[in-house]
């Protein structure tokens, strides 16, 4: 499997992200487009607006809510849909990087697909993954994450305001000030990144980011893949999905199938073959 160069690692370590080009193909790009296009029509979890739910929590709907392809969608739980979105989950040379990163202890967390449509009303917004806890706690900059997130642009977003990942640099390890401040990405210190179609951006939880202004003249589609330590769990599957039945080992091991029935210590301590599950395809 392949591993980060120097120079990758350095920026890593530094800005606590990094930007993979050309990693899906022109075909593999519009494909995953279409297939956005496609299940915005489909049964899935989109946002609950229920105000009474903690934030950041999803209902089982018909269909999204804007059924123009060009509108606002936030599906989670994307593997079902497309064998495609299964081969994703251990996609080279993303994967690849992902273990080098946080070593071969891993699941997938969380899949998703987000469309943003140009608007003057959504300003955009800042966070870090993983909630209130994993919010309060980063580690060693050369330390394995606790989680990390793959994000797959499928339209471009080479100008400011296009909906761009936007990021604080170094934010991983030396904490933004926040709480009686929202942080927003127009804060002192964010930085837009600019990207093609088919490029990737690698960051760990605990980099404080999120999209910008969208003012440009095309929705921004994306697909996330979030990987976390084996202790930690998916918080997109309650249990081990269906969908393991059309997975590879390496993908079952992946979505929390430990070659076992669970048992109180199962994912505490990993499985002795865990190693030469995951490094291998
Ligand atoms: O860019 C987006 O639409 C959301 C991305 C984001 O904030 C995230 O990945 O957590």
């Amino acid at each position: 499997m392949l591993k980060l160069t120097d120079t990758q690692r350095s920026i890593w370590e530094t800005d606590g992200f990094l930007h993979l080009e050309g990693v899906l193909s022109p075909d593999e790009v519009s494909f995953f487009c279409s297939e956005m296009d496609r299940i915005r029509g489909e049964p899935g979890y989109e946002p609950d607006d229920n105000p009474d739910l903690p934030i950041g929590h999803y209902k089982w709907l018909d269909h999204a809510k804007d059924l123009d392809p060009a509108g606002f969608m936030d599906r989670r739980d994307l593997l079902a849909y497309h064998q495609a979105f299964i081969d994703l989950i251990d996609r080279g040379p993303v994967f690849d990087y992902v273990v080098d990163v946080m070593g071969p202890n891993i699941l997938l967390s969380m899949s998703q697909a987000i469309c943003r449509r140009p608007s003057e009303k959504f300003p955009g917004y800042t966070h870090t993954d993983g909630g209130e806890s994993l919010r309060l706690t980063r580690v060693d900059a050369s330390a394995p994450p606790i989680a990390m997130k793959a994000m797959y642009l499928l339209t471009d977003v080479t100008e400011p305001d296009t909906g761009n990942l936007t990021v604080f640099p170094g934010s991983h390890t030396r904490q933004i000030p926040f709480g009686d401040r929202t942080m927003t990405p127009y804060s002192p210190g964010a930085h837009q990144l600019m990207g093609k179609a088919g490029d990737v951006y690698l960051f760990p939880h605990s980099l404080w980011h999120g999209p910008a202004m969208n003012k440009g003249g095309r929705s921004r589609k994306v697909l996330l893949y979030n990987y976390c330590q084996l202790w930690v769990r998916s918080y997109d599957h309650g249990a081990i999905p269906d969908v393991v039945q059309r997975c590879s080992a390496r993908q079952r091991r992946l979505l929390g199938d430990l070659g076992y029935d669970f048992r109180p210590g199962s994912y505490f301590y990993v499985p002795k073959d865990q190693e030469e599950v995951i490094l291998n395809p």
